[in-house]
């Protein structure tokens, strides 16, 4: 029997983006994707001074039990560089298993839902685009929590669209092939 779970990801140190790029390659290894959210731009809460992270959220529909997810989540942290120097301190990936279906898990080393994620925007916003209508095991809606977070900052990064790009490198090519490198020159600069 599959179980939905929902992952939130970290990273701010290194290559952010192929950071949380690689690991959700990796998360989909452990099950069937659902749904991975794009990747938001956030203040760092708590902690000491640091850069600002990415965020991302996964929601994936897994055979493996709470604790196992949670071993492959620290492996993957692991071969993503992460070095555990100081609590809430700056990492190259940081893995959270948010939800595991509607349990409550409250063992030595894994807590689900997990604890801080109701107040906090950067994981809330990514879990919402993956899974909407996820609750908490209580029956409460995970988007009710999201009012008293919105003073939190948090940019959801827009990818451009394919199309867009598209279009462009065709008009570039074009405008190329005609010679009209100094066209080309003015536009990009
Ligand atoms: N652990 C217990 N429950 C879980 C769970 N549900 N999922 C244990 C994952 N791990 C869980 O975590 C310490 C231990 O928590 C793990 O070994 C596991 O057994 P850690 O990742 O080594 O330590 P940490 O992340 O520094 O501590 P903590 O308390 O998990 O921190 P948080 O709550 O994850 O916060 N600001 C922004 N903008 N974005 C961020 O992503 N992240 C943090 C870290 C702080 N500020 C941030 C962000
Ligand atoms: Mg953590």
């Amino acid at each position: 029997m599959t179980v939905r779970a929902a992952i939130g990801l970290g990273s701010n140190l290194g290559s952010r983006e192929s950071n949380l790029t690689s690991a959700i390659a990796a998360l989909s290894e452990l099950g069937d994707l659902v749904a991975a959210s794009r990747f938001y731009e956030t203040a760092p809460v708590g902690g000491p001074d640091q850069g600002a992270y990415l965020n991302a959220a996964v929601a994936i529909e897994t055979n493996l039990a709470p604790r196992a997810l949670l071993d492959e989540c620290l492996r993957i942290e692991l071969e993503h560089g992460r070095k555990r120097r100081q609590r809430w301190g700056p990492r190259t990936l940081d893995l959270d298993i948010l939800l595991y279906g509607n349990n409550t898990i409250d063992e030595d080393g894994l807590k689900v839902p997990h604890p801080r994620m109701y107040e906090r925007r950067f994981v809330l916003e990514p879990l919402l685009a993956v899974w909407p209508g996820a609750t908490m095991p209580d029956g409460t809606a995970v988007a009710d929590f999201l009012p008293s977070v919105a003073d939190q900052e948090v940019r959801e990064i827009v990818p451009p669209a394919p199309r867009a790009l598209a279009v462009s490198a065709v008009a570039f090519t074009a405008l190329a092939a005609l010679g009209l490198w100094w066209l080309v020159d003015w536009l990009v600069g």
